[in-house]
């Protein structure tokens, strides 16, 4: 089973927004922002720039029709920035022309004054000016206060994660026109329909079924699309709407890295307890969390952070706070993993410095502390069906760690420059969005009378192949061939209300829904074949290759059912929504069931370090992960290896660097490393671990887009355990990504030259 989109993605015939056919007299737009990082603006002129060549027309905040607003959780997010700008990049004025050349020519042409204010970029700086986003949380249980004195080593320290950079392929966009029914069509490069939908609606005054919206499908969104492609989906329309002419906006390489927002970076202050046996007894944690100029997933992102605080170990005694810290960055967003990772670094740091301090093995300490069946996490939810143990157990003897370990120590004894290193890493990543309301998702299914099948769902097609999964699930609830059933685009006007394609939970919600609405027909079909064949016991009637059998015996085929059933005037159409079931959480307390289930796995890494250089590769990532029962496996192999060198990237190469005044100095491939296929582990070994059939996931398997992601963590201690192979007397910075200058930066910041 290969990707649906494979074969016109080789051919490059995958039709991306800036590929579309587009009518006579389309507009194009460049967006005019801010180069000042925090600021007033004291005076614009547009003069000169409505002047210029092709200008079609330049639109401010005063042309909005209805409300400058389109923050989702919180609302303190304007479209188009009035008196004050927050972030370099911030959108103030479309330049709307004929040619993207001549809208450049025009907005070069505008003038700008600022009054200059304080920026800040540091997270801790916004806490202690009282910048937040929102008031702090806290998550707890036990009391830890009085369990330090309990504890016979108490270790405390700070662990930091930087940003990461979503690289798409397709960079943010959207194209509009306006309707003859006085509405507006958007073709969005969103992960979120829905969310551009009800902007729009908002920024024109319109109510929402005067907006379409329509996606094919996107050049991979990562999560930066999730919340972040409303922005251009907006912009696209207001222009469309003002200016009642088509109009397409698409980023440049370098404006969507300057303007749009990336994953969180977070420092952390952390504090952990444990018995002389290495048991935890305590962790403390603080988070805060870079959010920049305005709140965006921020909120949720932070929950994901605390839900993620004791990764896959039991911790009887927590009290985590998450901290959100407005600064004058670009809004940061949804990235895979969705402040899990940085959660979990912080766990696995402290750990870390705990089996240092305490003379322990790190991976010691992690196994004497892994989740047992029936254990409960400090927010409540039990565990159950736990493959926790399994997975671990299953990675150390399949991979035969203890001979890693071995092998590791004499490379590092033979090789004085040269030193490997290599870590474990679980994961156990909850499934389901931790906002409850949102595990819904919608399906449109129709049989045609020739028996070809039309699937519409919530779902967005981001390169993660739920299209292929949505298509098998239907095929098999018809059990008709797979080439019958065609995805359609999605669309707000077939599904309605969406949650964003988002969470790892679109090929279970929408999948379900699709099943739902399948098995609507299914039992009209049946109730239609056994009128046909003359019998009352239904449970005779089998659907099998495209064939009805009555008693085992074949009597139609599916094309032929589906005609008796279109003649006899059935429907053949359904809808369906599908509610995730059993999940709750009460945010008075933090406490209670968010997740259907959890994602499950472990990985060993392996790396060479090469001293004087600073440069490492990977020499394998070797994973044990519970898929539940896949039904997928290319889609699934595809997502598990992409999102583990995503994590690697994140953890070792991929490093943003702002500057003091928020300027982002790491805006083009020249100086933003990103994993490529050399940088890519030698071997990427994946056991696909038998377990039970996952009900809460679609056919029995369980969601994988973002878990594998997670398994990159242990990359960074792979490289610290060679290090400290190298120079094991220092103290090394728990501080990501640790690329390759840092890397030298640590091992040579003392003399230890000499002893080379
Ligand atoms: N895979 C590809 N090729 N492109 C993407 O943009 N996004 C990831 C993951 N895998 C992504 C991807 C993220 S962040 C999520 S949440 C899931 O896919 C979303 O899809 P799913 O819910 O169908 O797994
Ligand atoms: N988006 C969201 C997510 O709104 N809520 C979530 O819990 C989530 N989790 C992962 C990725 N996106
Ligand atoms: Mo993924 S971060 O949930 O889009």
């Amino acid at each position: 089973m290969k990707n649906y989109d494979s074969e016109k993605h080789v051919k490059g015939e995958s039709q991306f927004v800036d590929d579309l056919l587009t009518p006579m007299g389309l507009l194009h737009i460049i967006v005019f922002a801010s180069s000042v990082a925090h600021g007033k603006i004291l005076k614009v002129d547009y003069s000169e720039a409505l002047k210029s060549n092709g200008v079609a027309g330049i639109i401010t905040a005063k042309d909005i029709p209805g409300e400058n607003q389109i923050g989702g959780i919180i609302q303190d997010e304007s479209l188009l920035a009035e008196e004050y700008v927050h972030f370099i990049g911030q959108p103030i004025a479309l330049v709307v022309a004929d040619t993207i050349l001549h809208a450049k020519d025009a907005c070069a042409k505008i003038k700008i004054e600022f009054e200059k204010l304080p920026v800040i970029t540091d997270p801790r700086e916004a806490f202690k000016k009282g910048e937040l986003i929102m008031p702090p949380r806290v998550f707890a249980c036990g009391d830890v206060e009085n369990t330090w004195k309990q504890c016979d080593y108490v270790i405390e320290g700070i662990a930091e994660s930087g940003g990461q950079e979503h690289l798409y392929l397709e960079t943010q966009g959207a194209f509009a026109y306006p309707l003859e029914t006085g509405g507006i069509k958007i073709i969005s490069s969103t992960q979120g329909p829905t969310q551009v939908q009800r902007a729009s609606a908002k920024v024109l005054g319109l109510p929402m079924n005067k907006v379409e919206v329509d996606v094919t499908r996107i050049g991979g969104g990562f999560g930066g699309k999730e919340d972040q492609a409303t922005t251009w989906g907006c912009v696209a329309a207001l222009a469309a709407w003002k200016l009642n002419k088509p109009v397409k906006v698409i980023l440049s390489r370098q404006d969507d890295m300057r303007m749009t927002g990336k994953r969180h970076p977070y420092s952390s202050d952390f504090k952990i307890g444990l018995s002389k046996e290495g048991k935890i007894l305590a962790y403390q944690v603080t988070f805060y969390q870079n959010a920049g100029a305005s709140a965006d997933l921020s909120p949720a992102v932070l929950d994901r952070t605390m839900f993620h605080a004791v990764n896959s170990y039991y911790v009887p005694n927590v009290k985590a706070t998450a901290i959100s810290c407005k600064t004058n960055l670009p809004p940061n967003t949804a990235f895979r993993g969705f402040g899990g990772p940085q959660g979990m670094f912080v766990m696995e740091a402290a750990l870390y410095k705990a089996a240092e301090a305490m003379g322990m093995e790190y991976r010691k300490l992690q196994e004497l502390n892994l989740m047992k069946e029936g254990d409960e996490f400090y927010y409540g939810q039990t565990i159950e069906n736990s493959t926790i143990q399994k997975c671990w157990q299953e990675t150390i003897s399949k991979y035969d760690v203890d001979s890693i370990q071995k092998r590791v120590n004499e490379f590092n004894k033979k090789n004085k420059l040269f030193k490997k290193g290599f870590s474990l890493m679980p994961v156990c990543f909850g499934i389901s969005f931790t906002n409850t309301f949102m595990n819904q998702a919608s399906a449109l299914v129709h049989v045609y009378s020739d028996g070809s099948i039309s699937v519409s769902t919530g779902a967005i097609e981001m390169g993660q192949g739920v299209n292929m999964k949505i298509r098998q699930t239907v095929a098999s609830v018809f059990s008709v061939n797979i080439d019958r059933v065609k995805m359609e685009s999605t669309n707000t006007t077939r599904a309605a209300n969406t949650s964003p394609t988002a969470a790892s939970a679109g090929a279970d919600m929408n999948g379900k829904a699709a099943e739902i609405a399948s098995h609507n027909i299914l039992e009209r079909l049946i109730k239609v074949a056994a009128e046909k064949l003359n019998v009352k016991e239904t449970s005779l009637i089998e659907f099998r290759d495209e064939t009805i059998y009555l008693s085992g015996k074949a009597e139609l085929t599916w094309f032929q059912l589906v005609q008796v059933a279109f003649l006899s005037r059935t429907n053949l159409s359904s809808q369906a929504q599908y509610a995730v079931p059993g999940i709750h959480f009460d945010r008075t307390i933090n406490k209670g069931k968010p997740f259907a289930y959890y994602a499950i796995g472990s990985a060993v890494i392996e790396v060479t370090l090469d001293c004087l250089r600073g440069i490492f590769e990977f020499d394998s990532v070797k994973v044990v992960h519970d898929y539940g029962k896949s039904f997928s496996f290319v889609v699934d192999r595809g997502q598990t290896e992409g999102a583990i060198v995503q994590g690697l990237g994140w953890m070792t190469i991929e490093e943003i660097i702002y500057n003091k005044e928020g300027k982002l100095l790491t805006d083009a491939l020249s100086t933003y490393k990103v994993p490529d296929i050399h940088f890519t582990p030698k071997e990427i070994e994946i056991e696909f671990l038998e377990t039970i059939e996952n009900v809460a996931g679609i056919k029995g398997s369980k969601a994988i887009g973002e878990p594998p992601l997670m398994y990159g963590i242990g990359a960074f201690f792979a490289i610290l355990n060679a290090m400290k192979a190298f120079n094991p007397d220092k103290e090394y910075k728990l501080s990501a990504p640790i690329t390759p200058e840092r890397v030298l930066c640590e091992l040579y910041s003392e003399n230890v030259l000499v002893s080379v």
